[in-house]
């Protein structure tokens, strides 16, 4: 087989993956939830492998539409570029806050911040980035 062949199949591979995979359609976006749990980092890659990005949340909607799963998850917010200031990786600025009472409180340790399962409204919790959770990926469709 050609190198060019040997590509194309790849490729080929690839588009299957990405299309069995399932996608829920939100307000301009797909979303995917995983099944398995990796660490942060582990689970921003695969997102993008995805030719996605782990999860922002920009409204109450969509913090409303990704409590529905009840599944701690990360999401793509860390503040390890800055220790202090949160940051989604997507650029967009930190404008809705969840976090669960007396969070973040994790400073040097904790650094990834994900949802909890806090049972209230406010879940989020700055957790250690090495720790294995669930995870959801979002693909922005609209500009
Ligand atoms: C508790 C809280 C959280 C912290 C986790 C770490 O739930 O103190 O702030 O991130 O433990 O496991
Ligand atoms: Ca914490």
């Amino acid at each position: 087989m050609t190198v060019s062949q040997q590509n194309s199949l790849t490729e080929e591979r690839d588009k299957l993956k990405r299309i069995n995979l399932r996608w829920m359609v939100f307000s301009g976006s797909l979303y995917t939830v995983s099944s398995i749990q990796k660490n942060w980092q582990e689970s921003r890659d695969d997102c993008i492998q995805k030719g996605a990005d782990l999860v922002t949340i920009n409204s109450q909607e969509e913090q409303n539409f990704l409590n529905q799963f009840d599944k701690t998850m990360w999401l793509g917010l860390t503040d390890l570029e800055t220790e202090g200031t949160w940051k989604w990786v997507d650029g967009t600025p930190m404008t809705e806050r969840y976090w669960g009472p007396g969070e973040p409180n994790g400073r040097t340790s904790e650094n990834c911040g994900h949802i909890k399962q806090f049972n209230v409204g406010k879940r989020w919790n700055d957790g250690n980035c090495n720790t294995k959770t669930f995870w959801t990926c979002e693909k922005k469709v609209s500009p």
